[in-house]
């Protein structure tokens, strides 16, 4: 890779990036479509344009021409739109054809493209191509996989305000704190005879105390955005016929799993995506739990406890009528990860009679108990609240920003450090430990925006993305 001359993206001056090989793929989904678009990117845009339209068009002038083959036999006739760079969405020259949205003819535009010299793009390769030539920074880069993938019109809205740059300038308004408090406390390292005086300036705690305020304020936007991204996972665990895919169904509002009064019905696990007020929640069926020698019960079983693990919630499901809960509440209990919050949920309230039934967990491993009866739905209003609050979800407002567990993670550890900052301040006047906890913490809110960042995470991030994008 070379550096070309640099251009002004966001303010900042960036070097362009150019990369050896162009780069193509459709950017319509595959499948019958009014248009389809081919989207290429890189060095090679002019020489295929050439090749393909026998000319390069105008720059961003919709330009209709004949896409032809090898032999100069038309494959279909469409719009051309070309970008040259800087300019562009990747930074690079590309080209755009919007051609009939056809596989066949998809296919074969793609197949003359990469015969004119461009190669299949990976998953994402356009987005991480506009990420490093600095047209979009990393949190902006991920919300447009957020945006692409949103399933609701809220987590929409917070993707587009994400890539428009809102989280990006929270984290920078914080850097820009942080900068400030170092140049403060480094400029007392280096008047060791006056340190004592600086570390002692009011000024200096109570900036310190509002780079704290406002990081623990984008911290909590930041984690209902992930919430609003990514939704709760949700495990509907519990012993043979306690009702989990009835529980299920009743959430979902239409019959996904088959329930019977076989105990054993469910042996695989049965995934349902659904939205509680605009809270994307992955709700998991699972094969109960009990001894069993069946190989394909105990793989369902082995299943859910690994799907339990990974649960942000589980929902352990008891039948209120049964006889010997307390014994049965004990096994069930051993039966699950260690760590996983459980709420215990009574079911069958509609024949358990009006007294809710006994507390019998002395293990302390449940943090909430509720009672319903998913055959009624009674008491399920209360189940979908409780589980907006687990994700401590509170209705999408305006402002929401789309964010990812990534996010919340580093904002995590900025705060850890500024913690440690504040107290090397407070407590013991030291300037250089703070100093130093200052500078991880911006290093840490850097990997968010990738400024500091490793090919592992890159690879990570823009192998979810999908092809064309
Ligand atoms: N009365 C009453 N019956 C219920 C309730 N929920 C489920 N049932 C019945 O209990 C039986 C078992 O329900 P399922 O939903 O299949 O139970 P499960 O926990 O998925 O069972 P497995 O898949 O075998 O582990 C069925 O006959 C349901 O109609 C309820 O709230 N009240
Ligand atoms: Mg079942």
């Amino acid at each position: 890779m070379e550096h070309q001359p640099a251009y002004r993206s966001n303010g900042r001056e960036v070097a362009l990036l150019t990369q050896p090989h162009t780069i193509a793929a459709a950017a319509t989904p595959p499948g019958r479509g009014g248009i389809g678009i081919v989207r290429i990117s890189g060095q090679q845009v002019a020489q295929i344009a050439h090749g393909l339209l026998g000319e390069l068009p105008a720059p961003r002038r919709a330009h209709l021409a004949e896409f032809r083959d090898a032999a100069g036999a038309p494959i279909d006739r469409g719009l051309a739109l070309f970008f040259p760079g800087p300019n562009s969405y990747t930074g690079e020259d590309t080209l755009e054809l919007q051609g009939h949205g056809g596989v066949a003819v998809m296919n074969a535009l793609l197949a003359r493209v990469f015969e004119l010299g461009a190669r299949r793009a990976q998953p994402g390769e356009f987005t991480q191509r506009a990420y490093l030539n600095g047209k979009l920074d990393l949190a902006q880069a991920e919300a447009v996989a957020d945006l692409i993938d949103a399933s609701s019109s809220s987590a929409a809205r917070a993707a587009l305000r994400s890539l428009e740059g809102e989280f990006s300038r929270r984290v920078h308004e914080l850097v820009e704190a942080l900068t400030q408090l170092r140049v403060h406390v480094e400029a007392a390292i280096d008047f060791p005879e006056e340190e004592i005086d600086f570390l002692a300036d009011t000024a200096l705690h109570a900036r310190a105390a509002e780079v704290s305020e406002s990081l623990a304020a984008l911290l909590r936007e930041a984690r209902q955005g992930r919430v609003l991204t990514e939704g709760l996972t949700v495990v509907i665990a519990g012993a043979p016929n306690a009702g989990k895919s009835t529980l299920l169904n009743r959430l979902a509002g239409y019959d996904a799993a088959i329930v019977t009064d076989v105990p054993g019905t469910t042996r695989d696990l049965l995934r349902e995506r659904l939205d509680i007020d605009g809270l994307p929640l992955h709700v998991i069926d699972t094969a109960g739990l009990r001894e069993s020698h069946d190989p394909i019960e105990r793989e369902g079983m082995r299943r859910a406890t690994e799907a339990m693990a990974r649960a942000d919630r589980v929902l352990l499901l008891m039948d209120a009528t049964a006889a010997d809960r307390k014994r049965n509440l004990a096994a069930q209990l051993a039966r699950l990860p260690a760590g996983v919050p459980v709420t215990l949920v009574f079911n069958k309230m509609d024949c358990a009679g009006a007294k809710p039934p006994s507390v019998p967990d002395t293990s302390g491993a449940v943090a909430s108990q509720m009672a319903i009866s998913a055959l009624t739905g009674e008491g399920i209003e209360a189940l979908r609240q409780h589980l907006k609050e687990c994700a401590g979800y509170s209705g999408a407002e305006a402002g929401t920003l789309s964010a990812r567990a990534r996010h919340v993670e580093a904002l995590l550890r900025v705060q850890e450090q500024i913690d440690q900052a504040r107290q090397q301040l407070e407590q013991r006047r030291a300037g250089e430990l703070m100093a130093e906890h200052l500078k991880r913490a911006q290093e840490a809110l850097g990997e968010i925006t990738g400024e500091v960042h490793s090919d592992e995470l890159l690879g990570r991030i823009f192998s979810s993305f999908c092809i064309g994008k």
